[in-house]
């Protein structure tokens, strides 16, 4: 398929995706860097095969355990390697998780995802997350867990639990990953992720754009995970939320429309993933996210804060989804 001809209807006719398991650099960067309308034309025709295109599903975050994390990841507020200010805290009790989770629920999110400020988490922590699967479980909501590395006995006791999704992201592209963070390396990421799908647990998997990377290295992110054995079934894509006193505080932003490059991108390269329109929704412009839900974005975190930053919250996203015509995807639909 030439994405660069000048009549796309003509020379993409049914608008076939390519084969989504043979991805190379040379293809996907065709893809990334074809006329803008044709990428999204593409995008949303391969979205409509795949998907309602009007429903968009609602995830909600806690942080179970925030702040002095031994890792150094230079885009975060947790790290204990940077001075963000942000005060570190210790795991959160079980009944307070499941308290958020209800009132995240009744507010109509459908997946909690808890999130801990850990390499790892350690084997005495491993009952008191356990439990707090089994409790939001209990409560009808999709779970998901990112704690950071975990073995191949820790994924299986999650499986257990009833954990139906794991969070761990690549976050950038091989060749980027040692510029941003220097404690773990790409390789520890793919043995965690292999952990989890050997378990059994749904892989929830993406990254960061905006943090000083080419554009290559996110086409080569999204390569990396469409050629993984299995797509993961949830692909959220960040956009860098600058943290002052972090390394990446004064990161070159992405521009807007090389952002919604990456969605379309996500979109036709894993069809049938959900792709998360993610962190940094606060400083885009409802025209930016209109362009993303267009592009085949199809979830949202909810809510007023993602772990430690801020997220636009239930009123300002209901008002957009009114104006778009986009409703919250039924739990039964995922
Ligand atoms: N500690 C675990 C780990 O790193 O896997 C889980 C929590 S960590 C905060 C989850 C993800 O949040 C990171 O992989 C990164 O993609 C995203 N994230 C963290 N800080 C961010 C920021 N300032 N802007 C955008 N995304 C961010
Ligand atoms: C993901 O890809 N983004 C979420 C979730 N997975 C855990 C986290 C975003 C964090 C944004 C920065 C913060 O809240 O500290
Ligand atoms: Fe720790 Fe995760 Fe933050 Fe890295 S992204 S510093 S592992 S909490």
């Amino acid at each position: 398929m030439d994405m660069h001809a000048t009549n796309p209807t003509k020379t993409m006719p049914q608008a076939q995706a390519p084969d989504a398991t043979t991805w190379t650099l040379e293809k996907a960067r065709a893809l990334h860097d074809a006329p803008f309308n044709n990428l999204l034309f593409l995008a949303q025709t391969v979205h409509r095969q795949n998907f309602d295109p009007n429903k968009v599903q609602l995830s909600r975050l806690l942080s179970i355990k925030t702040g002095g994390c031994p890792e150094d990841c230079g885009y975060c507020s947790q790290s204990a390697h940077h001075e963000s200010g942000l005060k570190a805290s210790k795991l959160m009790e079980g009944r307070r998780v499941i308290a958020e989770a209800t009132k995240a629920r009744d507010a109509g999110a459908t997946r909690y995802c808890m999130g801990a400020a850990w390499r790892n988490p350690k084997a005495r922590d491993m009952d008191a997350v356990v439990a707090m699967v089994e409790g939001v479980k209990a409560l009808g909501m999709q779970t998901c867990m990112t704690l950071g590395m975990l073995d191949l006995d820790q994924a299986q006791q999650l499986k257990m639990a009833g954990l139906d999704y794991y969070n761990h992201n690549i976050d950038t592209s091989e060749r980027y990953y040692n510029e941003v963070i220097s404690t773990r390396t790409f390789a520890d990421r793919l043995d965690t992720l292999a952990n989890v799908r050997d378990s059994g647990i749904k892989v929830c998997c993406g990254g960061i754009v905006g943090m000083g990377e080419e554009p290559m290295d996110r086409v080569d992110m999204l390569v990396t995970l469409a050629n993984l054995p299995e797509h993961p079934e949830s692909v959220p894509i960040n956009m860098l939320i600058p943290i002052a006193g972090t390394p990446l505080a004064d990161a070159r932003p992405i521009e807007p429309i090389e952002f919604v490059r990456v969605i379309a991108l996500a979109r036709i390269m894993m069809p049938k993933s959900h792709v998360r329109l993610s962190a940094g929704r606060t400083a885009m412009t409802d025209e930016m996210q209109a362009l993303c839900f267009f592009a085949g974005a199809n979830s949202i975190f909810v809510g007023d804060t993602l772990l430690t930053a801020d997220n636009p919250g239930e009123d300002k996203d209901s008002l957009l989804f009114r104006r778009l015509g986009i409703e919250p995807m039924d739990l039964e639909t995922q």
